[in-house]
């Protein structure tokens, strides 16, 4: 029995006590539970591809796909089965261990659209690839239909704190994101959920997310914890920058809260240094995203990922490991 028990119960003054604690003091805690339940040489590659770009209905507001607002993105239909399965092989070979699919959807509607997805998930996991989708919201046999083409994971983003999350989204409630998460998990998929830091939310928004997150049983298998890409022509083009500082804190703080949990150091991970990606892996990220672009915004050059794993030691971990 270790010192870093896995638990369920954290209250929200645990959560922001330990958020709250020195900066060093955390960093060190979190590395400590993370040698006890991870390798640490070992980061997770996932690739994303847009399988349908632009023309959601929902209003994000820091979406560049959302209708609301003009971002001179360009939109494209749900892409060909071939297609998808021609970049799940690139990925494959660029050493992605997880594909991630994601549309531009305020939610699956179940036709031949949705049938094309199937086949993609049965498609990708025949290359012994991890698969992850996100699609906006879910039926519970929606989300079984994804389970049975093989899909490992559903990732569906609370994005921030349930107070704030009105002052970013309208169109759909926090319950709403809620429901459709408690449909993948039943249906045996595994979760992937996180948020995005530099929405203008306060600390206490941040707490009020890593408690939710920490407070689910199971914990989810993957939390992203992007930090805002600026879009021009959404409402949050003008935000600041997130500090390192804070990124680290709250990446810290969700690896303490929840051991086994894979930690994504997601969106925005281009404007880090290869030190300050360092500090978020010593931290305890175990994630990332790899490849040329995320959705519609340029990711890191694969040719400086490639340096970074080489200059820290560091290995893609195995599929389903
Ligand atoms: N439409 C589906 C949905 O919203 O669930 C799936 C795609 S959506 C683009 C996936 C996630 O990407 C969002 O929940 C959000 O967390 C993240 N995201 C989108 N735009 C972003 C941005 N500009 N910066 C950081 N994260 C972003
Ligand atoms: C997640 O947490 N981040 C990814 C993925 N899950 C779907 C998306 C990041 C999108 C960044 C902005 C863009 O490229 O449009
Ligand atoms: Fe649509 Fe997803 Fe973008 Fe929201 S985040 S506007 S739901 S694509």
């Amino acid at each position: 029995m270790n010192e870093f028990r896995v638990r369920y119960d954290w209250s929200r003054e645990e959560v922001a006590a330990l958020y709250n604690q020195p900066l060093l003091k955390l960093i060190l805690e979190a590395a400590s539970v993370h040698r006890t339940y991870h390798e640490p040489g070992e980061v997770q590659t996932c690739m994303l591809l847009s399988i349908k770009t632009g023309g959601c209905p929902e209003d994000c507001a820091y979406c560049a796909q959302s209708v609301h607002y003009s971002t001179g993105i360009r939109p494209h239909k749900l892409m060909e089965v071939s297609e998808v399965l021609e970049a799940a092989r690139q990925a494959k070979e660029n050493g992605a261990t997880r594909f991630c699919m994601g549309a531009a959807w305020r939610e699956v509607r179940t036709n031949r659209d949705f049938e094309k997805v199937l086949e993609m998930i049965r498609q990708v996991r025949a290359l012994g690839l991890e698969v992850c989708a996100t699609l906006g919201m879910l039926t519970p046999e929606q989300a079984q239909s994804l389970k049975e083409a093989g899909l490992t994971a559903y990732n569906h983003n609370l994005d921030t704190s349930a107070t704030y999350y009105n002052r970013i989204i309208t169109t759909r409630t926090y319950q709403d994101r809620l429901n459709t998460l408690r449909a993948a998990r039943h249906a045996g998929l595994k979760l992937c959920t996180g948020g995005i830091l530099g929405l203008g939310e306060t600390d206490q928004d941040r707490i009020e997310l890593l408690h939710t997150l920490a407070t689910f049983t199971p914990h989810p298998e993957s939390v992203p914890i992007n930090t805002l890409v600026p879009i021009a022509g959404t409402p949050l083009e003008d935000m600041p920058p997130v500090s390192i500082w804070e990124i680290v804190r709250m990446i810290a703080t969700a690896r303490i809260l929840m051991p086994r949990t894979k930690i994504r150091l997601a969106a925005g991970r281009e404007r880090l240094s290869p030190q300050e990606q360092a500090l978020c892996f010593i931290a305890g990220a175990n994630s990332i995203f790899i490849g040329e672009k995320l959705l519609t915004t340029p990711n890191v050059e694969p040719s400086s990922d490639r340096a970074l794993f080489e200059l820290l030691g560091l290995k893609p971990m195995p599929a389903h490991a």
